[in-house]
């Protein structure tokens, strides 16, 4: 970086916080999954909004691109340079005010999920996203990237979460709409906007979350069953009659194998079943007898060994093989991890034809199959491919568009899928995106190449 811009650097965040050497520099620098790393021309780690005001405004001056970055868990390489950008670590904004009685917080954009969830739960509230990666993840990366959870079904996604927001323009203009209120017809809504947006629009830097209440008594349920379809099929029965009901996943054999094999899991059953779905309730009073009676009704011979967890402990363990599923899945390799989505009824023929089309292009990989079933959402992982070879890619995207469905559910697009955003969305929308980012990063220094792809 340019010796002067360095030192106007400095003199805004301080020398300890401008990051030039390489070392330093490099775990802000790989993405979690390793398929995308590039080098930065500088890491540096504002430690308020004003700071990063200042940094945004030298940098837009020098016309420098900046990569804004929280806890580095994303999927899609949205938070890593490609190259030459200075990475915009939002981690040390990290402080979180007293919580309103009203169930709402405000944090900051580098306070981490279970940062958040410790601070709130004490006094009877939680946030209403959840996600593996809660001890890295920061509340400003999941608004960014609009995280959606094992929670989406009962509290919708981060999105609808957000009740005001703080955040800085490329140009250093601080927006600032905290306060937040459920009901706001003050024009063009501020989260909205920028939830999703992930890094292209603006730098959030401080969130204002509307809370749910912690559910006192809650159970869990893990049982084996003949497909990903019949999980979802299943699932979506147990929602109308069950309004206890918070989550809905589930996963394939070969995903419990990974999860066995690399975290060191105990299979939950002695027969390994094609399939697993994992259901939550959750609710003030015991919500074991409406499920059980539920699933009594529901099933109808659909499900082959069940395991209930009703004591914490319990209900952590069934709920580890799933959690442990992305880990595992790294642990054998780099993998093209393909989150897609389809119209709930269709889940089934998503998870039957992505690994047929993925083996009429590569014969030689393989995939795992797992997600958020009433969300439509399947996380499709395929190992075994040259990072490169993006053809397995292209196969199991067309085919989410070819079934009415996004090409990305809930990890956003980043790099990975900024090639297929107009066969799915349609250069209209493509365009309108293009017109608002001209708008409000006219130099184009935020995250360019995530998102919107290159004119
Ligand atoms: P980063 O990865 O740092 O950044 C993500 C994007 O947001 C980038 O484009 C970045 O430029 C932008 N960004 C970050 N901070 C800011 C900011 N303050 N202002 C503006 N832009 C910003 N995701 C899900 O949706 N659902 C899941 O169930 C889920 N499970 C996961 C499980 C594991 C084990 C892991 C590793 C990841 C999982 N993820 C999941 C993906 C990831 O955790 C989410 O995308 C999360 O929202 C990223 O938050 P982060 O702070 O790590 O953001
Ligand atoms: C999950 C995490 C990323 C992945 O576990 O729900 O969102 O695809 C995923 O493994
Ligand atoms: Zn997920």
């Amino acid at each position: 970086v340019h010796p002067s811009l360095r030192r106007e650097l400095e003199a805004v965040v301080g020398a300890d916080h401008v990051l030039t050497d390489p070392g330093l520099r490099a775990t802000y620098e790989t993405d979690w999954t390793r398929r995308w790393r590039g080098s930065a021309l500088a890491v540096v780690r504002p430690g308020s909004t004003d700071e990063v005001a200042a940094v945004l405004r030298l940098l837009n001056e020098a016309r420098v691109p900046v990569v804004p970055q929280g806890g580095n868990t994303g999927m899609v390489g949205g938070s890593v340079p490609r190259g030459g950008e200075v990475v915009l670590s939002l981690t040390r904004l990290r402080e979180m005010e007293p919580v309103d009685e009203a169930g709402e917080v405000t944090v900051g954009a580098g306070a981490t999920l279970t940062a958040v969830q410790e601070h709130v739960r004490p006094l009877g509230w939680d946030v209403g996203v959840d996600l593996g990666a809660r001890d890295s993840a920061t509340i400003g990366g999941m608004v960014a990237s609009n995280a959606g959870g094992i929670r989406v079904v009962r509290n919708g996604t981060m999105r609808a979460q957000v009740r005001g927001l703080e955040a800085v323009l490329a140009d250093g203009t601080i927006l600032r709409r905290l306060p937040g209120m459920l009901k706001d017809n003050t024009g063009l809504h501020l989260p909205s906007l920028l939830a999703g947006s992930e890094g292209t629009l603006a730098v959030i830097t401080r969130v204002r979350l509307a809370l749910v209440p912690t559910l006192a008594r809650a159970v869990v349920a893990l049982a084996g069953i003949g497909s990903i379809g019949d999980a979802a099929a299943l699932a979506s029965r147990l929602r109308r009659r069950l309004p206890t009901l918070v989550a809905a996943e589930a996963f394939t054999a070969e995903g419990l194998d990974l999860v066995v094999h690399h975290a060191g899991l105990a299979a939950p059953f002695s027969v390994r079943h094609p399939a697993y779905l994992l259901v939550e309730c959750a609710g003030a009073a015991d919500p074991l007898p409406e499920l059980a009676d539920a699933l009594e009704a529901e099933a109808a011979g659909m499900l082959a060994d069940v395991a209930v967890g009703e004591d914490e402990a319990t209900r952590r363990r069934l709920w580890l093989l799933r959690e442990r599923l992305t880990e595992s899945i790294s642990g054998a390799g780099i993998p093209h991890k393909l989150d897609v989505g389809v119209p709930v009824a269709r889940v089934g023929e998503l998870a039957e034809r992505a690994p047929q089309v993925v083996a009429e292009v590569a014969p030689g990989a393989w995939v795992v199959l797992y997600g958020h079933v009433l969300d439509g959402n399947l996380h499709i992982n395929v190992l075994g491919l040259d990072p490169e070879d993006e053809a397995a890619d292209d196969a199991v995207l067309r085919l989410a568009i070819s079934l009415g469905g996004t090409i990305s559910a809930e990890h956003g697009v980043g790099v990975a899928k900024t090639r297929w955003l107009e066969a799915d969305r349609g250069a209209a929308d493509v365009a309108a995106m293009r017109a608002v980012k001209r708008a409000l990063d006219p130099r184009g220094i935020l995250n360019p190449g995530v998102l919107l792809p290159p004119e």
